[in-house]
């Protein structure tokens, strides 16, 4: 006789974020294993931890160890050790600063050092953050899909603050890492739906209030 736990234990996947400062790497990792977001900018020193568990089809349990480095870390001397080991990378940019996105290339130049003896590389996926500030977008997507493809990379376009995408982003990678495929519905149920009760009110009384004749009418809206 064995318990669940015996039968089922979690898989370990050592997830790496790596990218230039400010570009949202902990809020990305704040966002997806806390459901948080904060608007103040603290800076990473060295690397921090983050743990999500999360079920995959299949009823394959996941523990997913997110290894937040600090920007200031590239060309520093553990960036070595912080890399080692890793299943998957996020190299992440922030869509607004061209240079996050440039200076992607050395931290990729660094992933193939780290690994050149190792039969594969990690699976590494490129990550455009921000996706709420589309109008300050200074990296067209061409670019960033040239990149991806040249290299290999799988593609994701989020937004730690709205938490757009994160979700799927992070499912997606896991279930790749372990060969799982998901199916329409599956990635359907990880995309954010905010829904939002459409009210109207009424002009006559100066205490605003929703009519119920008005709410039969359009009850909910749904943004995605
Ligand atoms: N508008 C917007 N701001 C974001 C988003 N993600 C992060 N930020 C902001 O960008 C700033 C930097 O975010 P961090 O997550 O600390 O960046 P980091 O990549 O961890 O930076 P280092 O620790 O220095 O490497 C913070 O002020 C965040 O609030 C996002 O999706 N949209
Ligand atoms: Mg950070």
């Amino acid at each position: 006789m064995s318990d669940s736990e015996d039968e089922n234990p979690d898989k370990q996947l050592k997830i790496v974020i790596m990218g230039d400062g400010a570009s949202g790497k902990t809020s990305l990792a704040v966002r997806y294993s806390q459901e948080n977001f904060g608007k103040q900018y603290k800076q990473t020193v060295g690397l921090d931890f983050f743990l999500r568990r999360i079920v995959l089809p299949g009823n394959i349990h996941v523990a997913l160890q997110l290894w937040d480095i600090g920007g200031q870390t590239l060309g520093g001397g553990m960036l070595d050790k912080y890399i080692f080991g890793a299943h998957g990378i996020l190299l992440v940019y922030d869509i607004t600063n061209y240079q996050s996105f440039d200076n992607l290339e050395d931290w990729y130049e660094k992933i193939r050092e780290v690994c050149k003896d190792q039969p594969k590389l990690p699976h590494i996926a490129l990550v455009a953050n921000k996706s709420d500030l589309e109008h300050m977008r200074t990296v067209k997507q061409e670019k960033h899909q040239r990149f991806a493809t040249e290299n290999g990379f799988t593609s994701h376009f989020v937004s730690a603050k709205t938490g757009d995408s994160v979700n799927l982003c992070f499912q997606k990678i896991s279930a790749e890492i372990l060969g799982i495929k998901l199916t329409k519905p599956e990635v359907e149920q990880q995309t954010r739906v905010v829904k939002a009760d459409i009210v109207q009110y009424s002009n006559a009384e100066s205490v605003p209030r929703a009519t119920p004749q008005q709410n039969t009418r359009s009850s909910l809206c749904s943004v995605q």
